[in-house]
């Protein structure tokens, strides 16, 4: 085993920062409220350690935080990601997977850097992240049109954007980043120009939607978790927005055209059984954006989230 298996470190990360819609921080409340961690212990038999806080970092914030290259909140993004890194790394330093629950998608600066590097020291071992997601992530702050840090997580985590100050993401040591080779992405279907260059010139592993129609969702998963290879460890980075916005509407940037609830169970309960899943990320869930009038919209969405949680930790073994 990678990681103790009936542990679970959750983090609940309460942070919208990384864009601009205000909302996103309410959504580990929300998913915590519909039962989630509740389900993982009675019914999955779980032994969480969590906190029982849903962290905003207030204490964190900076009165000013002007744009540096580009990038909107930089200061408050890097210092709540730089204390997130550090929580999650416990976690992982003691051989717990480790649930965390956002938030915008910037907060994987901080989850996949302390899981990096927990690996690293605990098992030798250099990890994989499975990037489930409507968007790359991977704008650097020269390619980014919107600022938003949401869109950059990887360019930061994979060293492909870096920033000497200590307190815009300088904090991110070699330990802590991931290798491009070592990256699989899922879902894709709004990448930016520049996004898409930095995937082909890294020739980084990327299925997009196209590729899940035209192969089903069982044979990208086989393809993925081959790129990946056996005994890998895997943090699963999984963006509600990858979802179709039928199953998930409240989100802050929906697209078209996504993945049903069911295949997004099933690239959850693949990753579950390969063993090797030591972290998840749940992010984006927005249960203040409302789509419509009359909407069932928000609980929906954290009914989808909850889903693929436990499909990712074993629900649907028999
Ligand atoms: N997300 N590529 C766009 C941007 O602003 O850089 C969208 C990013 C969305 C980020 O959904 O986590
Ligand atoms: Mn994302
Ligand atoms: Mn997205
Ligand atoms: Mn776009």
């Amino acid at each position: 085993f990678l990681t103790k298996p009936d542990e679970i470190g959750v983090v609940a990360v309460g942070f919208s920062g990384g864009q601009c819609k205000p909302g996103v921080d309410a959504a580990p409340s929300a998913l915590i409220a519909s039962g989630l961690l509740t389900q993982l212990h009675t019914e999955l038999g779980y032994n969480l350690h969590h906190d029982d806080t849903v962290h905003s970092y207030k204490d964190l914030m900076p009165s000013e935080d002007p744009d540096v290259r580009g990038m909107k909140n930089p200061l408050a993004v890097s210092a709540v990601t730089k204390k997130l890194s550090e929580q999650v790394y416990a976690h992982a330093k003691e051989g717990r997977c480790v649930l965390t629950l956002g938030g915008d998608h910037s907060i994987a600066i901080g989850t996949v850097s302390g899981t990096a590097k927990a690996i690293k020291e605990r098992l030798g071992r250099e990890m994989a992240v499975i990037w489930v997601d409507a968007h790359a992530d991977i704008n650097t702050p020269e390619t980014s049109d919107s600022g938003n840090i949401h869109g950059m997580p990887v360019a930061f985590l994979t060293g492909l954007a870096k920033e000497k100050r200590e307190e815009i993401f300088g904090w991110l040591q070699k330990d802590n980043l991931v290798s491009v080779k070592k990256l699989v992405y899922i879902g894709l279907r709004d990448v930016d120009r520049g996004e898409k260059q930095i995937l082909q010139e890294h020739g980084i592993c990327a299925f997009s939607m196209h590729d899940i129609d035209r192969h089903g969702i069982g044979r990208i998963m086989e393809m993925a978790l081959g790129h990946i290879g056996n005994d890998t460890p895997i943090h699963l980075s999984f963006d509600v927005d990858a979802l179709d916005p039928m199953w998930a509407p409240s989100t802050g940037t929906p697209v078209r055209g996504g993945l049903t609830l069911r295949e997004g169970d099933y690239i959850a309960e693949c990753v579950h059984a390969t063993g090797s899943l030591i972290a998840m990320d749940l992010v984006e869930v927005n249960p203040t954006l409302e789509p419509g009038v009359n909407d069932i919209g928000a609980h929906e969405t954290v009914r989808a989230g909850c889903s693929l949680v436990r499909c990712a930790l074993g629900e649907s073994l028999l």
